[in-house]
């Protein structure tokens, strides 16, 4: 899973980018125009595969991760006006969710912050940038219309349509998520990586003075946040970069000093993982203590062929118990002798945090 962080310049992507993967990866301070994106990868928090790491003390353990994206900034400035070139989104156009970094303080030369009117500029823009793609697809689709009868179910008729709907839909400044797409239409749209397609969480960077507080500011960005269906959380990033670099347990020192449970960055993270509709479901014991990642509602043998493809192959039934039963009980054997692990066949749909065992025969 890939998410693309976005946002206008300067407002705190790269400093999020480093509180995220705390400074395991190098990241290029000065890209520019045609610089390189910082990529990398992050595992998801789970304290259920902490539990059973302490129960196993396994050999391996994996947790669940995504690969953020910090897009290199292809923005110019003409007149004093920012101006996005075509390519600024590039980096992120292969991406299955978009994080959004607003600035909430004070700039460098004294701005103040004005969030909810970024976060429209760059909704804008995403909303441009679809349209520019349309555009490009148009002409192109045309070509392959000449000499096909309208009205005809070709594909192209099928396109070309879809495409005049979403052009249309762009122009009246409607977000894509408003259409409702026949399935075929969904085959070619999904083609296309149109960025207000996707799935978007907003992280309003707020100054440390304000952290612990729902100033006035935070409130009406939330408000405006909800109104446009973006799901949105705030932090300081430049707090949260200082936190991530503490050793692990330095860190906990730190939050508890603060009274804050855990990092921000870790909310990030899980809200992500939410918002592409993912779940975890976890396989414990001493070789290797995993979560696995599968989208809400899949079944159990889509879970065993995650794991392996001879495991949904030759599946017989998963041995089932939720987490949560499992630490109740006092561990997966405690659990099996408690009678609290359930046999389900291939169609069992997964919930998030079961734990699960296959059985199968290749
Ligand atoms: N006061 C304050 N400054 C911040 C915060 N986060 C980032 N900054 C500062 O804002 C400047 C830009 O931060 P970056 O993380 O490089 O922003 P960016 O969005 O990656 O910028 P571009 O890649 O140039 O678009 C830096 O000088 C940071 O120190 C914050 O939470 N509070
Ligand atoms: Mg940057």
């Amino acid at each position: 899973m890939r998410v693309g962080i976005v946002g206008l310049p300067s407002s705190g992507k790269t400093t999020l980018f480093k509180a995220l993967t705390r400074g395991t990866v190098k990241v290029e301070e000065s890209y520019g125009q045609g610089g390189k994106p910082n990529i990398g990868v992050v595992s998801v928090p789970d304290s259920r595969v902490d539990y059973f790491v302490n129960e196993y003390h396994p050999k391996k353990i994996t947790y669940a991760s995504i690969e953020f994206i910090d897009g290199a900034a292809k923005i110019a400035t003409d007149h004093g006006r920012t101006k996005f070139g075509s390519d600024f989104f590039a980096d992120v156009r292969q991406v299955d969710a978009l994080v959004h970094v607003v600035r909430g303080y004070t700039g460098s030369g004294g701005e103040a912050p004005t969030p909810v009117h970024d976060l429209q500029t760059l909704q804008d823009e995403l909303m441009l940038a679809d349209l520019q793609l349309v555009e490009n697809r148009i002409p192109r689709v045309e070509k392959q219309l000449h000499g096909v009868k309208k009205g005809a179910a070709t594909p192209a008729n099928v396109e070309m349509e879809l495409l005049e709907r979403i052009k249309t839909t762009l122009e009246e400044g409607n977000s894509l998520k408003t259409i409702e797409f026949a399935s075929d239409e969904e085959k070619i749209i999904r083609g296309y990586d149109f960025l207000t397609l996707k799935r978007m969480i907003a992280v309003l960077n707020i100054s440390e003075s304000e952290l612990g507080s729902q100033s006035e500011q935070t409130i009406t960005f939330h408000k405006a946040c909800e109104e446009s269906g973006i799901p949105a959380i705030e932090l300081c990033a430049e707090i949260e970069m200082e936190v991530s670099q503490l050793a692990d347990e330095e860190e906990a020192e730190f939050l508890q000093s603060m009274g804050v449970e855990e990092p921000a960055r870790n909310v990030l993270i899980r809200a992500c993982y939410e918002a592409l509709g993912l779940i975890s479901f976890l396989t414990a014991g001493e070789p290797e203590v995993r979560a696995w990642t599968i989208h809400a509602g899949e079944k159990a043998v889509d879970a065993a062929g995650t794991i392996h493809s001879d495991l949904a192959r030759g599946f017989i039934r998963a041995e089932v118990a939720n987490f949560k039963d499992v630490e109740a009980a006092g561990g997966w054997d405690a659990a099996k002798q408690k009678g609290i692990i359930q046999l389900q066949g291939k169609d069992y749909v997964v919930q998030d945090g079961d734990v699960m065992y296959i059985r199968f025969k290749v």
